[in-house]
């Protein structure tokens, strides 16, 4: 059982931490504070927000224990002490005193910062977007000193960009994935003579969950040919915007295109740049900096005399800093930095790493093809091994199988694995766990399986406590090898479960209990930090397409992208080893006792 954890008026999350901790700096910033008191704030919500493990947990009712995340010193450690202990935080109720509620909104709208919001507020008793819109139309910014008709049209501009963002709801990485290869596929087509180099760049390159808009780049010596024939392609709804080097459409299918075309000669640092993150390109500027040199979307400059340098190749600008060039998914600063000085990055894995995956429906319950099909269609992918693992019987909506259904089908397995000596089906199942914590098939039934899910799928409202003391009592299981789709999150559609996840790892690792990625585009669950902090307690991991259709095994190559998003080298996965190498290290396997 977990411990018991204290009672709290509002139980904060890390994200919401964060958030507090950024609002108090942006308050401070406009109030005319210290820098280095501003800045203070800011590096304890980035810690924070990238902590990949609950701060509680760090915490343990003890303000000191705080101080260990790296970039939150005293002051602020007693402050994140009283928000956790009585779920309120008198400081900031204090400095948030008499600012308009208006000017958190503003500071959202691009290259709107917290210095110029106090300048309109002080100066203009500007307090909200509605009256920043309409004095910038009305051209009465102009009448702050600094500010002139193209900083009116800027704002403007931001505010119109801001807009669409907000009505545009983020697209999974696997629905922008293929649309971003086919986008490319197009453009190339349309003006292949006029197209030197071609890339996505942006959250898509980065491998993120989720993709805002998409950015792809092009160097090429007639940008005008390039800008007409991509806001002419068939897949173009809209046209935003259009100018001789840059243009931004909206795609049939509701995504934003933003489309930058530049010389061969600054495409390392425009690549660089436009992939992000830009938490990420803030700090290796910084970098650049503290070696006397300015680093812009077109290349370098000395800081003294202006000299030009140029960095056709982006691995050109790593090195000139004496960096190891950084795979995309890592760029999120979240200490990658700090690795390729020390020439320390991990070895990422790679699809072609994995020798089979573990989980898979067939027609027997809620997929489209039958096992045959579903097996050639791996094996024809270069796995060795499929695990089938249709849902078990108490997931009615899914079909799941009964214990008699379950003998027949294992009886197919057996027929269909003397076909091949270089693939095999193993017979498993994506079982239940009963919202007591009980499994949803007898242990009997279990015995005769190679390998055994378990996961939740009803009763996902549980409190913390409830949903962690269930999984926990399952994980404890001998006969439970693995924990499949841990947080239950389906993107776009239902938040993750209240699951302790710090607590499931501990236990994990006691009981040799594997934690899966699910691959599946609405998943990809365990996501990056969760993944990388998994690692870190030492749990074993797999990556698994969970497919119901030959196109599902797709959902390999996306846990993959999780995986290296969380630092994950070939050797961290074990489904990168043979069946036979992997059978040996599960729980039922190791332990006599049973
Ligand atoms: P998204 O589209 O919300 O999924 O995320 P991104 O990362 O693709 O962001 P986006 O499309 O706004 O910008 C693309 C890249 O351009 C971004 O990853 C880094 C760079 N970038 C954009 N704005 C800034 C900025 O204000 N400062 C810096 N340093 N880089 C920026
Ligand atoms: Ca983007
Ligand atoms: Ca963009
Ligand atoms: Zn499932």
């Amino acid at each position: 059982m977990p411990e018991q954890k204290p009672k709290v008026s509002q139980r904060w999350t890390n994200q919401e931490i964060a958030q507090l901790l950024y609002r108090i700096a942006d308050i401070l910033e406009i109030q005319g504070e210290i820098v280095f008191k501003v800045v203070a704030y800011r590096r304890a919500a980035d810690a924070i927000e990238h902590l990949g493990r609950d701060i509680r947990d760090i915490w343990q009712n003890d303000p000191k224990n705080l101080r260990a995340i790296q970039g939150v010193g005293e002051a602020i450690a007693d402050k994140i002490d009283e928000l956790l202990r009585t779920g309120e935080l008198g400081y900031y109720k204090k400095v948030a005193k008499g600012i308009p509620p208006g000017i958190f909104e503003m500071l959202t709208i691009p290259d709107v910062g917290p210095k110029t919001v106090a300048r309109l507020w002080k100066e203009l008793k500007i307090t909200d977007v509605v009256k920043l819109e309409k004095a910038a139309r009305a051209g009465k910014l102009r009448d702050l000193k600094g500010f002139g008709a193209r900083s009116e049209e800027k704002i403007l501009a931001g505010i119109e960009a801001q807009r669409r963002k907000k009505s545009s709801t983020r697209v999974t990485l696997g629905a922008a994935y293929p649309f971003a290869q086919q986008m490319v596929d197009a453009l190339r087509a349309a003006c292949w003579s006029a197209i030197r180099d071609i890339a996505p760049a942006g959250s898509l390159r980065r491998m993120k969950p989720t993709i805002g808009d998409l950015d792809i780049l092009v160097s090429s010596d007639s940008p005008q040919q390039i800008i007409d024939a991509f806001v002419n392609l068939p897949q173009v709804r809209d046209v935003n915007a259009k100018g001789t080097t840059k243009a931004s459409i909206v795609a049939q299918n509701g995504l934003q295109v933003d489309l930058r075309v530049l010389e061969s000669k600054h495409w390392g640092a425009a690549l660089q740049y436009f992939t992000g993150s830009k938490e990420h390109n803030i700090d290796l500027r910084n970098i650049a900096l503290d070696q006397g040199l300015s680093l812009s979307e077109w290349g370098f400059k000395t800081v003294k005399g202006e000299k030009e340098i140029f960095t056709p190749r982006e691995e050109e600008v790593y090195e000139k800093l004496g960096l190891q060039w950084i795979p995309p998914e890592l760029r999120e600063a979240t200490s990658e930095l700090e690795a390729a000085q020390k020439k320390k990055l991990p070895r990422l894995i790679e699809l072609k790493d994995l020798k089979g995956d573990l989980q898979s429906h067939s027609t027997w319950s809620d997929g489209n093809f039958t096992i045959e099909q579903m097996a050639e269609a791996a094996r024809a992918r270069g796995l060795k091994y499929l695990a089938v693992t249709d849902h078990s019987q108490g997931l009615g909506i899914a079909r799941g199988l009964t214990p008699e259904k379950m003998k027949q089908q294992w009886k197919e397995i057996d027929a269909l694995n003397q076909r091949w000596s270089d693939f095999q089906v193993l017979k498993s199942v994506e079982l239940e766990i009963h919202a007591d914590g009980s499994l949803d098939l007898p242990d009997d039934v279990l015995k005769e399986l190679d390998l055994v899910l378990v996961s939740t799928h009803s009763a996902l409202k549980q409190t913390r406590d409830k949903i962690t003391a269930r999984v926990v009592k399952a994980l404890q299981h001998p006969l439970v090898d693995i924990f499949a789709h841990p947080t239950g999150r389906l993107l776009g559609n239902r938040e993750e479960t209240a699951l302790d996840l710090e607590e499931v790892f501990r236990v994990a690792k006691e009981t040799g209990t594997i934690l899966e990625i699910d691959g599946a585009p609405d998943r990809l669950d365990l996501d990056d930090a969760r993944v990388r902090r998994a690692r870190e307690v030492g749990v074993d991991i797999v990556i698994d397409s969970d497919a119901h259709s030959p196109d599902g095994f797709a959902g390999l190559f996306f846990g993959v992208a999780m995986a290296r998003r969380g630092w994950l080298e070939a050797r961290d996965v074990l489904n990168t080893l043979e069946w036979k190498e992997v059978r040996k290290k599960l729980k039922r396997n190791r332990r006599t006792n049973l």
